[in-house]
């Protein structure tokens, strides 16, 4: 697979790429930490499932909320900014064919994110910081858990500035032509947004160490506020790695073509303009700010940023198409996706993690996130509901489906059990849509979230629920442990080939060994800048527009819906 090149490069035998030692080394540490925090919470959200399925009811109230406490920092935190970490590693040096600007300084950062993760584990699982993900004031952890958190975020921050270092070099030393990839400029976008979100990092955890020392007072409206300017935007990093590994995939997978590279690329700066002020959307309950303030941050400006992630979610199906008519697929409306290689995890997950993203995050969180609408929903399933079909089936699922090709081309092995893996995307998405829309149906009913006992047992009131909710509590157990062990499959397959796995040779690939998705076996032709339009007019991409019809079909009923509900409600006259 390796190629002769400069001391500390390799060249990929399969992209060409020139690879270098020591940013191989990060991905592979950090991606294999990411898989570490990824079974954590896999395991932890079985523990979940199990108490929140109220005829299971698994583990006493502080137990719960302890598990629920690990459940989102390893996923949403640890799991997935370590995994974001090899993105920048990759994006960087690999795809711009340079070198690591500081490998030691490199290190130190990874050394300090995962002292800053075992920390909070360990105070979370000692029952020292029973505080839930969000830590809103004034409950309050043991100062340890915030200072591993703040050593978290410094790590993180070292890693995003390397990043941009790495984009400095490669530029001086011209290791690339023309301008950056998409991929990379997705990335930057990341970054950017990275760097924003943990300054706002800061400025939470940082006064909450000190309160939590005994050294300041801390109001409790500002710390939400603050903190949903960090846990807010650091949903956009996510949203803009993904979207940059939709293109990456896209490209492997089936040769899809970037429509027009302009406006792509606008669409990721419109997420840096915009973002923050969505933040808002999860103060819409509160006291302290008033109802012009709420509006204007939710309805108008988180449209921007809305907008953004619509245009991928045209220009990344779109662009697939264009890529699999070019191929030949070229009958009708839809035989570009009947021939689709489904059998492609990388493949399956993508498309999988864009209709998921789209379909059930998509329209559900710009619904939930009006004005209006969020009294009724704020605080019930529907969020989780929500939250789970963007982070989990969105970006969780596309990073699983990045993994079947970095693990060959950064690991060099060919993917173990792969029988498993091919079955794997399926498990994981289908289980994360069904226990999404079961959550959020539960929602509609009135179930409140992070609620340990829903029989309401020691309340000093009753709560009465509609009689199907206890029926869809099935709908979601079954859901929520197919999503659960098919994540564990996932950490299962990364682990054993990551140690265990057949190396990745020239041979196998000859032979068209199992293990090696069909896109590494013979890597598709790729449409460069200046063939786009030709290849754009040429096929078009008509089965695209039909989806996207049925997505605005659903995003104008569900929005509908919820206003009518509302309407039940809230009597006005
Ligand atoms: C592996 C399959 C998964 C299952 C079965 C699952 C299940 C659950 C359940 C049942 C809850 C509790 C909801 C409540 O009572 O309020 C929950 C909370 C949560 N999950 Fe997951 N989840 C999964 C994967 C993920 C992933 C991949 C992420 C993020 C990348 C994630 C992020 C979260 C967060 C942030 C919370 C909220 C924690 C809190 O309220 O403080 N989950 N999950
Ligand atoms: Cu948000």
């Amino acid at each position: 697979m390796t190629t002769s090149s400069a001391p500390g490069f390799r060249i990929c035998g399969i992209t060409g790429l020139k690879v270098n030692r020591s940013s191989e080394l990060l991905i592979r540490a950090n991606a294999v930490i990411a898989v570490v925090c990824l079974l954590i919470g896999a395991v932890a959200a079985i523990g979940l499932v199990l108490t929140r399925w109220q005829a299971v009811h698994l583990l006493p109230a502080d137990w719960f909320y302890r598990i629920l406490t690990l459940h989102g920092l390893n996923m949403l935190i640890f799991f997935i900014i370590f995994f974001e970490m090899a993105v920048l590693y990759f994006a960087g040096p690999i795809l711009l064919n340079s070198r690591q600007p500081a490998p030691k300084l490199a290190w130190f950062s990874f050394v300090l994110m995962v002292v800053g993760m075992i920390l909070v584990n360990t105070m979370v699982l000692s029952g020292k910081a029973d505080v839930l993900f969000t830590s809103y004031v004034p409950l309050r952890a043991d100062p340890l858990y915030y200072l591993g958190i703040i050593l978290f975020a410094v790590g993180a921050l070292i890693v995003c500035g390397l990043f941009f270092a790495s984009l400095v070099v490669a530029k001086r030393e011209k290791t690339y032509k023309g301008s950056v990839p998409l991929v990379t400029f997705g990335a930057i976008t990341a970054a950017i947004i990275a760097v924003i979100t943990l300054l706002h990092g800061a400025a939470t955890y940082i006064p909450t160490f000190l309160w939590s020392l005994g050294l300041i007072e801390l109001d409790a409206q500002l710390y939400r506020l603050l903190f949903w300017a960090l846990g807010h935007s650091s949903q956009q990093i996510n949203v803009a790695a993904m979207v940059s590994l939709w293109y990456f995939l896209g490209a492997v997978t089936v040769g899809g073509v970037v429509l027009n590279e302009k406006v792509s690329r606008l669409a990721f700066v419109l997420y840096i303009l915009f973002i923050s002020m969505a933040s808002a959307h999860h103060l819409l309950v509160d006291p302290g700010f008033g109802s012009a303030w709420k509006v204007w941050n939710t309805s108008y400006a988180m449209y921007l940023a809305v907008l953004a992630s619509m245009i991928h979610g045209f220009t990344v199906p779109g662009g697939i198409e264009v890529g699999l008519r070019l191929r030949g697929y070229t009958k009708g409306f839809f035989e570009w996706l009947r021939k689709a290689p489904w059998g492609d995890p990388g493949f399956a997950g993508l498309i999988l993690s864009i209709i998921i993203f789209g379909f059930l995050g998509g329209i559900t969180g710009v619904t939930i996130g009006t004005e209006q609408i969020n009294i009724i929903a704020h605080n019930t399933m529907r969020l989780p509901g929500h939250f789970h079909a963007t982070v989990a089936g969105g970006t969780a699922l596309c990073f699983m489906a990045a993994s079947y090709y970095v693990i060959p081309l950064i690991f060099r092995k060919r993917i173990s059990f792969w029988g498993l893996a091919k079955f794997q995307p399926y498990m994981f998405g289908i289980g994360i849509s069904v226990m999404s829309m079961s959550k959020i149906y539960m929602g509609i009913l009135g179930m409140p979230r992070r609620l340990a006992d829903a029989t309401f047992a020691n309340a000093p009131f009753t709560v009465e629920f509609h009689p199907t909710m206890w029926a869809i509590q099935v709908v979601f157990g079954i859901g929520g442990l197919l999503a659960a062990i098919g994540a564990l499959s996932f950490c299962i397959i990364a682990v054993a080939t990551v140690f265990f796995g057949s190396p990745l040779t020239e041979e196998s690939i000859k032979n068209g060994s199992k293990g090696i998705p069909q896109g590494l076996l013979k890597l598709p032709a790729q449409v460069h800048e200046g063939q786009h339009v030709k290849a754009v007019h040429q096929t078009g991409a008509k089965g695209t527009v039909v989806l996207v019809g049925i997505f605005f079909f659903c995003f104008v009923m569900y929005y509908f819906l919820n206003w009518k509900i509302l309407s039940f409600l809230w009597k006005v006259g």
